[in-house]
């Protein structure tokens, strides 16, 4: 069933959940609740996963997620994998804005896992989120998700268990524009993962032995960012699943204008990402559009999307290249076109010209909310290198690996408010926060009143970067750093909505 644009009331401005519509009713009720109400537990499944899952009156999946394990080998390492259809990146999912959203998930793995669906604007409880949002899938079960699409955009989707995220628990979630303002020949999806060196219980275990930053030559660093920190030397990083000895090959014709969809899927990688020197202009950061700024390189944080369009002027073979900050090692893949046979660059990335990121951006349409904020609220981002802990607000949240007297607390937030974030990085390393079921405005960028429009931003070590948002999706909501190691150590302190809407008749 596709809902038109009349279905969808916006209720502010910038971001905003659909009310309304009859296919909204189940979502609107899950967001009327005050507190989370867990869902009824996976249905446990007979044999196979649930066949006989979805009852009379359930509409049948679009997509099916079969979700298991499996061995996985890249750049020399054997690691145990945890894969959405047998790859890694997993099954791509794709729909249009205003779709319903109809995915079940199986459960084939001997571990519980939880999907969440990254950037999309969706009642609470089909957030997945264990703790915040939903109960874990349990083995051997099945869930459906269910939940109307009301935006357009590069998004994706990964597990928000364990480590699971990090050993290949993911994919791509595309939602194309009702009314597309672009105009291009082709469209890729660029999906960027790294390969760990180890297991994840092994690396935490480094981190805690008191090792510190590894030394790196030659380590690449943003412009303006002096000795950007990692915590793990990753293996390598591969484009489309494919890594450098065999890279990611794309053929088109001569003079085609290309639309890639960069989305950095990492755990906790950043990138500077440039195309053989061919001037690219970035139309989109997180889904949302911006006024198009035309760079020659971009630096992309763990977790976020930059979508670009770029003009190959004549016949030739092109290598992109993604450096890893704060290490040497790099990703390649190849454009070339069709009258010329490819040819990848594997020399060291050398850049040159206009390096964008989240500060260069303004929101293509006024993205203010017309009012000052109601409530502000600091954020402080910390943490121990040497014992490893991570923390929001000097607390770390319940996790496996958190930190001594792990505690739950919350952001409380008013339903309507605007509400700021301000987070004050108190460490030498960068966090890419991620704020779930929300876009928020990035202010202090260049001209608030155009702030661009996110829902992952990168806090740069010892910075302070503030964030705006419209309370108008009341829940639970994970906020977190989206480095997996230190969300694997507590960096999360979710917003909790304190209050819901007023009770209404239906319009
Ligand atoms: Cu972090």
């Amino acid at each position: 069933m596709r809902l038109s644009r009349r279905d969808f009331v916006k209720i502010g401005a910038g971001s905003g959940l659909a009310a309304g519509s009859a296919a909204f009713v189940s979502g609107a009720a899950y967001a009327q609740q005050s507190t989370p109400v867990l869902p009824p537990p996976s249905v446990k499944a007979e044999g196979p996963c649930a066949k006989s899952l979805l009852g009379e009156g359930v509409a049948k999946p679009d997509f099916t997620l079969d979700v298991d394990e499996k061995p996985y080998k890249a750049y020399g390492v054997d690691l145990k994998a945890q894969l959405v259809g047998g790859s890694w990146p997993g099954t791509p999912i794709r729909y249009t804005e205003g779709d319903m959203f109809r995915v079940l998930i199986n459960n084939r793995m001997k571990e519980p896992t939880c999907i969440h669906w990254h950037g999309l604007l969706l009642p609470s409880l089909m957030d997945g989120v264990p703790e915040i949002s939903q109960l874990p899938i349990l083995p051997g079960t099945s869930q459906y998700y269910e939940f109307p699409l009301v935006q357009s955009g590069s998004y994706y989707y990964h597990s928000h268990l364990g480590f699971q995220e990090q050993y290949g628990l993911l994919g791509s979630l595309i939602i194309d524009a009702l009314d597309n303002p672009y105009s291009y020949d082709e469209d890729e999806v660029l999906m960027f993962c790294d390969i760990p060196p180890a297991e994840g219980p092994e690396i935490i275990k480094d981190l805690r032995s008191g090792s510190k930053r590894p030394e790196i030559n030659e380590a690449y660093e943003p412009p303006n960012t002096k000795g950007f920190d990692i915590d793990v030397r990753n293996a390598g990083i591969t484009l489309n699943g494919k890594s450098n000895d065999d890279p990611w090959i794309l053929s088109v014709k001569k003079g085609a204008r290309l639309r890639l969809r960069l989305i950095n899927a990492t755990g906790s990688t950043f990138f500077r990402v440039q195309l053989a020197g061919l001037k690219f202009t970035i139309i989109e950061v997180d889904g949302n559009r911006v006024k198009p700024f035309e760079a020659d390189s971009v630096i992309i944080p763990t977790a976020a999307r930059y979508d670009v369009l770029v003009d190959i002027p004549q016949g030739g073979s092109y290598t992109l290249h993604a450096a890893v900050l704060g290490d040497d090692i790099q990703c390649i893949g190849v454009i070339h076109t069709d009258d010329v046979a490819p040819v990848a660059n594997k020399g060291r990335a050398e850049f040159k010209g206009v390096t964008a990121d989240f500060r260069s951006l303004r929101s293509f349409k006024e993205s203010d909310f017309g009012r000052k904020a109601d409530r502000m609220l600091d954020v402080l981002l910390s943490g121990n290198m040497k014992s490893y802990e991570w923390e929001m607000n000097e607390h770390y949240w319940p996790a496996e690996y958190a930190g001594p007297d792990p505690l739950k607390t919350y952001l409380d937030v008013e339903y309507g408010e605007v509400v700021q974030l301000r987070m004050i990085n108190r460490s030498r390393m960068s966090h890419p926060m991620h704020l779930h079921g929300h876009t928020f405005r990035v202010l202090g960028t260049k001209d608030d009143r155009f702030a661009p429009v996110m829902d992952t931003v990168w806090v740069p070590a010892g910075e302070t970067v503030t964030i705006e948002f419209l309370a108008n999706n009341p829940g639970m909501w994970a906020f977190h750093c989206h480095n997996i190691w230190h969300l694997a150590v507590g960096m999360m302190q979710p917003v909790r909505y304190v209050t819901t809407r007023p009770l209404r008749d239906a319009e």
